[in-house]
């Protein structure tokens, strides 16, 4: 019924919403909790009024939200921001649900994906578990059929002036650089946004833009075939999968990825028994993410 209603907002927002035209363009703009997806997008919007950029600790955007890119000739592109990983307020399973409600009404409503734009702070020393878990939620979401529909732009180089912390971020970038090779198969178009500015947020939209063909934006994400061609739920989508049982101990999470491997390859009913049991023998770990990201936001509120 929450799902139902929870569509129903949502395909009333399309329809509620004349600007947007069939040949409307959309990049989704993702990256963990204070990356800089809202500045960058408030960098190439006129909408000021309604965007609200973060400056305390806790997390600021909740919900998606669409943007029009101003002053682009001939093309219309809407930027959607979205919340990011480990969240000060909301658990990473709500997220994720909003984020692929979003998907879920692009692929339904056969709205114009071009791809995504993924932010990650230069100014992070280390590669922590937050950013790992963000980075491979992005290829669970998209499927490596679609890389090159993702573009991987560092933010926040002006917080690292002075010779020696330039060169500092720049062997970061160089580092994060093999590191994205490594996950995304060389495919993502990888930018600095150096600047800071309109013009250097503009090149990084235009570059992916500029890459991605009309043909590749007909094509799904893999998120996008789970929920709606296949009509999973979101636990049994690849990202739902990691998102739900990612904290569980490997040998659990190897146990659980072993039947559904088998239910894929056998189609049967067994499988599908033992997974249900699995999940049942299991649940109490969820039952304490849940919790954990309950707290989190009550906290928070
Ligand atoms: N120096 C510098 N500061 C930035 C940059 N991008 C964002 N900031 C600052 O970083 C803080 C967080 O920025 P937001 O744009 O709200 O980050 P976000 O990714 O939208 O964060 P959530 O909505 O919480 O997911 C704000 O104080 C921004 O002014 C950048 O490129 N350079
Ligand atoms: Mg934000």
């Amino acid at each position: 019924m929450e799902t139902f209603w929870r569509f129903w907002r949502n395909a009333r927002n399309w329809v509620c919403w004349p600007d947007i035209r069939g040949e409307t363009r959309f990049i989704i703009v993702m990256g963990m909790t204070g990356s800089g997806k809202t500045t960058f997008i408030s960098q190439l919007t006129d909408q000021k009024a309604e965007i609200r950029v973060g400056h305390s600790l806790a997390s600021s955007t909740a919900e998606t939200s669409r943007y029009r890119v101003s002053g682009l000739k001939g093309e219309d592109i809407y930027l959607v921001d979205t919340p990011g990983f480990d969240d000060t307020k909301q658990s990473d399973l709500d997220i994720l649900r909003t984020i692929t409600d979003e998907l879920a009404q692009l692929w339904h409503f056969k709205k114009c994906l071009v791809g995504v734009i993924f932010l990650h702070r230069i100014t992070d020393v280390r590669l922590t578990s937050s950013a790992v878990k963000n980075m491979t939620v992005l290829q669970k979401l998209c499927g490596s059929e679609n890389y090159g529909r993702i573009a991987l732009a560092t933010t926040m180089w002006k917080m690292a002036p002075g010779e020696e912390e330039e060169e500092a971020a720049e062997q970061r970038q160089n580092e994060l650089e093999e590191y994205w090779k490594e996950m995304f198969g060389e495919r993502s178009l990888i930018m600095r946004h150096k600047a800071n500015t309109r013009e250097s947020a503009l090149e990084v939209v235009q570059g992916l833009r500029g890459r991605v063909q009309d043909t590749d934006t007909q094509r799904s994400l893999q998120i996008q075939r789970e929920l709606c061609d296949e009509e999973r739920k979101l636990e049994d989508t690849d990202a739902g999968h990691y998102v739900h049982f990612g904290l569980l101990k490997p040998v659990e999470q190897r146990e659980m990825a072993e039947l559904q491997k088998k239910i894929k390859d056998e189609g049967t009913r067994l499988g599908e028994t033992e997974l249900e049991a699995k999940k049942s023998e299991v649940r109490p770990g969820l039952k304490v993410q849940e919790f954990a990201g309950k707290e989190k936001a009550r906290a928070g509120a």
